[in-house]
């Protein structure tokens, strides 16, 4: 009984991230240190999301973002916050934000890394209290040190992320990374400030019987995926759409499940973001044991050309994500 009443707190997020960097006899402590500031700025981040209804910072800013997307004063403030704590931090070169036309030089052209952020996903939740993340991709610099980042060095495969993350501010905050060696998720406790490891190893399941969709999309969606939509209701599989991408993914990793954004009409190539948004969770997928597709590509295997690139995404357990892709070629091979 006094077990249960006082658990153990457990590691913390920082103590997890030196014994990593304590396994590779190599590592400079740059990526730790990056990591480290990543988390500082989430918890800034999170105290404004908790205080944001009484602080007045919810609804729109009255501007609109590149995408052409209506600014919540909450995008705008999670984007300072992580270029500030990103740009103090010493270890990035360039940023690119889903916040930023262009991409951001910190000034720390020693930085060796680059890191490429949509620092408040799932806008439309903000001012209905429903969960809401970050998302985050850390690729190595290919330019030289001591010059501003490239246009090249943002441009990367997913396959060369040297680590991704997301945060979910829901019903607690959890900060889910990998840095290559398998998945883990910290939890937050805002009385101590510490994250402290809850999810260690966190593998998905290999199937499961959740299908995540905004099934109001379903009078465009290619017909491979209203075929596969069918099959999800004949099975008789739980639908569930947060309509945040973190927090979808998120249950979907635990429980098993499959998320899909597929091209719709008003969105031909998707909606979501391949250098900020699907490469991300497309590691963290990958190293749970999952997949992600564009519906027939490998996430991962993808070559962006533009910062704000869309791409359609399938991802979650491997057995779904490998039922989708069967419905959309004989779709394909019927079309034929
Ligand atoms: P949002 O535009 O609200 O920021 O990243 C884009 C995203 O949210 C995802 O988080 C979410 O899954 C999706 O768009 C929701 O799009 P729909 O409203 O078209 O379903």
């Amino acid at each position: 009984m006094d077990d249960q009443l006082a658990l153990p707190v457990g590691t913390t997020l920082d103590r997890f991230i030196m014994r990593k960097q304590e396994e590779f006899p190599y590592a400079s402590g740059e990526l730790s240190q990056l990591l480290r500031d990543i988390a500082l700025a989430t918890k800034i981040v999170n105290r404004e999301i908790n205080r944001a209804g009484l602080l007045g910072v919810t609804g729109t800013f009255g501007q609109q973002n590149v995408q052409g997307e209506e600014q919540q004063k909450l995008d705008v403030i999670a984007n300072i916050r992580f270029i500030r704590a990103l740009r103090n931090g010493g270890e990035v070169c360039t940023i690119i934000s889903e916040e930023e036309e262009g991409i951001i030089q910190t000034g720390n052209t020693k930085g060796k890394y680059i890191v490429a952020m949509d620092p408040l996903d799932g806008s439309s939740n903000i001012d209905v209290n429903v969960a809401i993340g970050t998302i985050f991709s850390i690729y190595r610099r290919l330019s030289d040190n001591g010059v501003e980042g490239t246009l090249e060095d943002c441009l990367q495969d997913g396959t060369k992320q040297v680590a991704a993350g997301y945060i979910i501010y829901g019903s607690s905050t959890m900060l889910v990374y990998t840095t290559g060696c398998g998945v883990n998720g910290f939890t937050y406790e805002p009385s101590l400030g510490e994250f402290f490891l809850s999810h260690p190893n966190i593998k998905t399941p290999k199937d499961g019987k959740i299908y995540s969709c905004n099934e109001g999309n379903v009078n465009s969606f290619p017909d491979g995926i209203n075929a596969y939509l069918s099959y999800c209701k004949e099975q008789r599989y739980s639908a569930r759409y947060i309509g945040s991408l973190v927090a979808d993914f998120h249950r979907n990793l635990l429980k098993g499940g499959v998320y899909l954004y597929p091209p719709t009409a008003k969105s031909p190539n998707g909606k979501l973001r391949l250098v900020y948004e699907c490469n991300a969770l497309a590691m963290i997928i990958e190293q749970a044991g999952g997949k992600a597709t564009d519906g027939s590509e490998r996430i991962l295997d993808k070559t962006p050309t533009e910062l704000h690139q869309r791409c359609p995404l399938v991802i979650g357990s491997p057995d779904m994500v490998d039922k989708v892709e069967e419905f959309l070629t004989a779709e394909m091979v019927t079309a034929l």
